[in-house]
């Protein structure tokens, strides 16, 4: 089997990177120029209607969504380590928070930012505060969303968190910094964000 990532390295596929080098599987990347459009190709589109990075190949397995992505790495690669096993209490902790990036963290701070105006009752993502509270809560007295050991809910739900603020897009608070900190240390962080500046730099981005 072998694993195909379609792959930029300024969008959420660099965050996949890192999943993948979490996971310790080989994995050839393939570069779609997002400027070029090459995203929106026969190739892609025919893997991914949405025409969007990161698209995951593996054998005959075809995975999008950064998150599910990831949750697919850690189930299929590193269960018990990366992912906790299905009977055991830290699963339900694990799967909230993974889910809790993309469905709450990113739109809250979208409709931030595009200043929406919805119901937010009705709307999943609730108020920015609301998020924010929570976001903290997820991390509060721990090292990682699930206490000590660090899992793929992490690279998820604190990568989201890393990009947010790297791009000034949520307050620095001093408890979301010292988390990313921590999630910086990982070799295996070291290693994609290496290999993501190595890639920007071979395509002239930086
Ligand atoms: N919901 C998707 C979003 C993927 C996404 O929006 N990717 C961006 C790059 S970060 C993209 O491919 N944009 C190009 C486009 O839509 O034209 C996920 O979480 O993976």
């Amino acid at each position: 089997m072998s694993i195909t990532l379609y792959y930029h390295p300024y969008s959420r596929a660099s965050g996949t990177l890192w999943a993948l080098e979490e996971a310790g599987v080989a994995y050839t990347l393939k570069v779609l120029d997002l400027m070029k459009g090459e995203h929106k190709g026969p190739e892609l589109l025919a893997l991914n209607p949405m025409g969007k990075l990161p698209t995951l190949v593996d054998g005959d397995v075809v995975v999008t969504e950064a998150a599910a992505i990831a949750l697919y790495l850690a189930d299929r690669y590193a269960p018990g380590s990366l992912a906790p096993a299905l009977d055991t209490p830290q699963r339900g902790t694990y799967l909230r928070w993974s889910f809790f990036a993309p469905g709450v963290i990113e739109p809250a701070v979208m409709a931030k930012m595009g200043n929406w105006k919805v119901n937010e009752g009705s709307a999943g993502w609730g108020s920015h505060g609301s998020m924010l509270a929570a976001a903290h809560s997820a991390i509060a007295g721990k090292r990682f969303v699930l206490g000590e050991d660090f899992s793929m809910a992490d690279v998820v739900f604190g990568g989201t968190l890393r990009y947010m603020l790297d791009f000034k897009l949520l307050e620095p608070a001093a408890d979301f910094l010292d988390y990313v900190e921590r999630l910086n240390e990982r070799p295996a962080y070291q290693r994609a964000a290496a290999r993501n500046l190595a890639m920007r730099q071979q395509l002239g981005l930086s």
